[in-house]
């Protein structure tokens, strides 16, 4: 179920967090309970609670999140691969209330997901 937006506290530094990423309208951090070697969270700095509340408008943050990714996989040495997910409300599995993509790698990733 979907929680209050810490993710928030993240972005204005009230909170601290492994920083991995940052420029203008993304920032990524290690995550807290992490589900592989490598696990990173990648949220734009825009408030938007889910995939669902994108909007035309917001397509180059989109891509902006996609790029962080490619560079914080270079930069930690993923070469084997990795996996972003997107978990989207209640169903999608999504528990904290601001998008973001998750990457995942260091090790090999089954499917389908659970
Ligand atoms: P999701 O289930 O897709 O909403 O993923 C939320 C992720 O956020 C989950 O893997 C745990 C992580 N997380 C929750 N609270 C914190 C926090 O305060 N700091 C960090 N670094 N990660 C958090």
């Amino acid at each position: 179920m979907l929680s209050t937006n810490i993710f928030l506290k993240v972005i204005d530094r009230s909170i601290p967090a492994q920083i991995v990423f940052e420029d203008d309208l993304v920032l990524a951090f290690r995550d807290i309970h992490p589900q592989a070697p490598t696990h990173i969270l990648i949220i734009p700095k825009k408030e938007i609670p889910t995939h669902d509340d994108l909007t035309e408008a917001d397509q180059a943050i989109l891509g902006r999140m996609h790029w962080a990714a490619n560079q914080i996989a270079k930069q930690l040495n993923l070469t084997d691969g990795y996996r972003l997910v997107i978990n989207c409300k209640d169903s999608g599995g999504q528990t904290v209330p601001h998008l973001h993509m998750h990457l995942l790698g260091g090790r090999n990733l089954g499917w389908p997901p659970g």
